[in-house]
Formats: C-alpha cells, sequence, structure tokens
C-alpha cells in the first residue's frame, strides 16, 4: 500500500477564519464582517475581526508548517485586501497584493508548495449591496474574473489554483437557508433580491461561469508561461442507502450525491446538470447556453475534494418535495435500517468519522469523472467537548489521530488497490479557527491556539502525527 513518491501532504486554512486584522492595510468589508455584526448568525455572538491573528503571524505559522514537516500549504486570499470594494472598476490596493506575494514567497523559501484558494466565502461586501453578490450573472463572473487575473499575474510562483471553495455552500447556506454570508433565506420575505425557489440554483451557475471564466484567463494569459493548474473545490459527503434492499433508498443516496457534488462537477466534465436535479427542480434550475457550458466544460486540471464524513440517506416516499428544497426530498442520517451506526459524535452534529465512505466516494468519483487528478483539499474533525478540557488535554488529540489515520490509509487504498489517482492531501485546519456560524467554540486545527492569551500556538498530537504517517505511506523510490 503505497503513495506516489511526489505526493504532497500538508494543512489548509481559509483568509477570514484565520487573518484578522480586518481594518489592516486598507482591507476593505466582506459580507462575512456584515453577517457576523447580526445578532444571532454566529453561535458565539463572535466574528472573524481578530481570529487567530494569522495576517501578523506569517512567520509564525510558517515555522510551525516547517516543524510539523509540511509539504504543501493551502490558504485563501481575501478578495476584499486586493479590491477593497470588489468590482473590476473600483481601485486595487497595493498593499494587499503585496502581503501575499511576499507570503508564497516565504512558504516556497521554506520549502512549502503553496495552493492559493481565490474565493472561501468573504466576498466585498460592496458587491453585495451593489447587485447582491453571486446573484448577478451580469456582473459577478466577470469582477470575479478581473479579481483572478490580478492575482495570476502578481503571483507567477503559484503553480496550484483553486477557484472556488466549495460553491455548494456559497449557494445553499448563502442563499437559501441564510445560515452563512450573505445569510439571504428561503423566505420570500426576507430575501432582499431574488426568488428564493431560485437563487440557490442560479447563484450555482454564476459560480460555475466565474469559475470558467477565470479559468479561461489562466489557461490562455499565464499557464503557457507559468505552466501551473488550476481547478474547483467541491464538499461532499459519502452516502449510503438506508435500507440498502430498497431501490428507492439506493436511487436516493445516489441523489444526495449528485445534488452535492455532481451540481458542479457534471457541467464541467459531463457538460450538464445531472437529470436528477433537472427532474426535481424543472426550469429552476437555470440551463446553458452553448458559449456558457464551452466556457464551463472541461474547466478543471483537477478535481480538489474537501470530504468529511457519511451519511445513512431514505428517500422520503409519497412526498413532494418544497420549492425550497435543495438536497433532492430525502433524509439523511447517521443509523441505518438494520442498526448500523456511523460513529462517534463529534462537536459538529454533521460529522461522524467513517473512512470506509472516503474511499466509497474516492472510487466513485474517479469512475463518474474519468479518474482525474485528485487533490483531497480538505479533511478533519472536530472533537467533542475540547472547547472545554484543559490545554494540556486537548493537545493530546488522539481522537483526531486516529481520524486522520483512518482517512488517509483509506484514500492510500483507493490509490494503491482501486487506482484513484490522488497527487496531494491537506488536512483540515492547521490551526483551531474561526468555524463560521459555530464561531471558536467547535475547533478543528492540528494546533491550539489560545484566543483569551494572545493567539499563542500549542501543536497538537495530531500535527506531528502526519509526517511518521505519511512517511510509512509514500514510495521512497
Ligand atoms: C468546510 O466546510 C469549509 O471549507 C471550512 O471552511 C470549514 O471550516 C470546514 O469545512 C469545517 O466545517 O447535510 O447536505 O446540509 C464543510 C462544510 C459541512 C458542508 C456541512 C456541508 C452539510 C451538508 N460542510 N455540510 S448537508
Amino acid at each position: 500500500m503505497s503513495l506516489p513518491k511526489d505526493f504532497l501532504w500538508g494543512f489548509a486554512t481559509a483568509s477570514y477564519q484565520v487573518e484578522g486584522a480586518v481594518d489592516k492595510d486598507g482591507r476593505g468589508p466582506s459580507t462575512w464582517d456584515a453577517f457576523c455584526a447580526q445578532p444571532g448568525k454566529v453561535a458565539d455572538g463572535s466574528d472573524g475581526s481578530v481570529a487567530c491573528d494569522s495576517y501578523n503571524r506569517t512567520k509564525e505559522d510558517i515555522d510551525l508548517l516547517k516543524s510539523v514537516g509540511a509539504k504543501c500549504y493551502r490558504f485563501s486570499i481575501s478578495w476584499s485586501r486586493i479590491i477593497p470594494l470588489g468590482g473590476r472598476n473600483d481601485p486595487v490596493n497595493q498593499k494587499g497584493i503585496d502581503h501575499y506575494v511576499k507570503f508564497t514567497d516565504d512558504l516556497i523559501e521554506a520549502g512549502i508548495e503553496p495552493f492559493i484558494t481565490l474565493f472561501h466565502w468573504d466576498l466585498p461586501l460592496g458587491l453585495y449591496e451593489r447587485y447582491g453578490g453571486i446573484l448577478s450573472k451580469e456582473e459577478f463572473p466577470l469582477d470575479y474574473e478581473n479579481y483572478a487575473r490580478i492575482l495570476f499575474k502578481a503571483i507567477p510562483k503559484c503553480k496550484h489554483w483553486i477557484t472556488f471553495n466549495e460553491p455548494w455552500c456559497s449557494s445553499i447556506l448563502g442563499y437559501n437557508t441564510g445560515l452563512h454570508a450573505p445569510g439571504h433565506t428561503s423566505d420570500r420575505s426576507r430575501s432582499p433580491v431574488g426568488d428564493s425557489a431560485r437563487d440557490c440554483w442560479i447563484a450555482g451557475h454564476n459560480l460555475l461561469l466565474a469559475h470558467g471564466r477565470a479559468v479561461k484567463a489562466y489557461r490562455e494569459e499565464f499557464k503557457p508561461t507559468q505552466g501551473g493548474e488550476i481547478g474547483i473545490t467541491l464538499n461532499g459527503d459519502a452516502t449510503f442507502p438506508w435500507d440498502p434492499e430498497d431501490p428507492e433508498d439506493v436511487e436516493a443516496a445516489n441523489r444526495k450525491i449528485e445534488f452535492a457534488i455532481s451540481w458542479f462537477a457534471d457541467p464541467i466534465y459531463h457538460g450538464d446538470y445531472p437529470a436528477s436535479m433537472r427532474k426535481q427542480l424543472g426550469d429552476r434550475l437555470p440551463s446553458w447556453t452553448p458559449e456558457e457550458i464551452a466556457l464551463v466544460q472541461g474547466s478543471n486540471d483537477f478535481y480538489g475534494m474537501n470530504h468529511y464524513t457519511a451519511n445513512y440517506v431514505r428517500h422520503k416516499k409519497g412526498v413532494t418535495p418544497p420549492p425550497e428544497d435543495f438536497v433532492g426530498n430525502l433524509d439523511t442520517g447517521f443509523v441505518s435500517k438494520s442498526g448500523d451506526v456511523i460513529g462517534p459524535e463529534t462537536q459538529s452534529a454533521w460529522l461522524r468519522p467513517c473512512p470506509r465512505g472516503f474511499r466509497d466516494l474516492l472510487v466513485w468519483l474517479s469512475r463518474r469523472y474519468g479518474g482525474p487528478k485528485i487533490y483531497v483539499t480538505e479533511n478533519g474533525t472536530s472533537v467533542k467537548g475540547e472547547n472545554d478540557m484543559p490545554v494540556g488535554r486537548i493537545v493530546e488529540d488522539d481522537f483526531r489521530v486516529r481520524y486522520f489515520d483512518g482517512y488517509v490509509r483509506a484514500m492510500a487504498e483507493a490509490c494503491a488497490q482501486d487506482g484513484v489517482d490522488v497527487r496531494g492531501y491537506m488536512g483540515w485546519s492547521l490551526l483551531d479557527n474561526f468555524e463560521w456560524a459555530e464561531g471558536y467554540e467547535t475547533r478543528f486545527g492540528v494546533t491550539y491556539v489560545d484566543y483569551a492569551n494572545d493567539q499563542k500556538r500549542y501543536p497538537k498530537k495530531s500535527a506531528r502525527a502526519m509526517k511518521p504517517l505519511f512517511d510509512s505511506l509514500i514510495k521512497q523510490d
């Protein structure tokens, strides 16, 4: 059982979750600043204004990565630092660009390969106020392309670009349930623009168009001289039918993955949305014009995979789904009909370890999309009650060590035994950080961050366990 010799492994973070320094060097406001300021949106009433203070501690973070032997680091760029108002005719902020140029240089200097995510959810607030943000097909893809081009030009040393992190979350959580910024909901009376039964599907369509435009720009103007690669990162949980004997549950389990992954991956690899989505959503799902699909189809140099957990899926029989339904008329849970349980619990209600699901999903992806090159751009876990433990116990995170051990071995088996082409793996996350609507109580880091005492970092056992694990799995020669 082995991984290829040049396999990359490391850790990931995202700008709003770790940077803090929201007023520094001319950064403009993002939708997440505004969302956090609304009472009741974030569990502990917190925000990302300080977070891990990573914007001011780049050396410390790079030293940390080095000390645990990481070969790569995935971070995201804050659009509001590059163009504070966001748009293609708005002023560009050189200080913001300089920060990320230097950070990338410093990583490379330290022997760490950068993976840059252009958009991990922190949209410049100006773009939401001006035209509804991702909802505008006329404006959003053009503004995104302009933003992306500035960075391709400024950071030629970066060889791995990720256009969007989890567009499912931006569309569904941002424009359907409202659990994430900008907090657009499926309740029409609270939806300031648009049509709640259609908005999230329009948002998804526009994210794909923006992705396609950025990829086209990269391939035509930068890739020939820079030689890097570009792709999108999608989330997706593994699924099992609640009752494997029931064809409707089997179909529903597959449909759940299609609504999560194939919504974006089918247009990119096959040129259209999956039939299951068209069947359920009808004309609420946008259609592709020939020009649009020409832009999107074939636009991935690699598949970025975020993966955390698995579910049992049960079809809702005899029920017509309401217009705001976004999962496809089904229920999910952690217990099967015959009483099998996915577990144990973590601090995150939606997450329970299931390494077998990871292997199965890798195989599913590889089959459906023609064996693409895959980078696992996130994988990790919270630990039940971790936030309430003393630091001395938190850093002995055997639960997380076991999680990574199980998942990384499942991935190695998928590569060696099932022929899946995985080239890299990034654990989520390098640091405990701002876990969006869950605030700071849920910790995903391999490093404990003491928020009350100057953001001091304490590497956990899991931070050090990664190198021996990968050393034992990567072919030496
Ligand atoms: C990632 O999101 C994020 O990229 C990262 O920023 C975050 O900190 C990390 O994970 C840990 O949460 O049952 O169909 O409603 C993963 C977020 C979790 C994706 C819940 C969707 C629910 C799917 N996701 N999941 S569903």
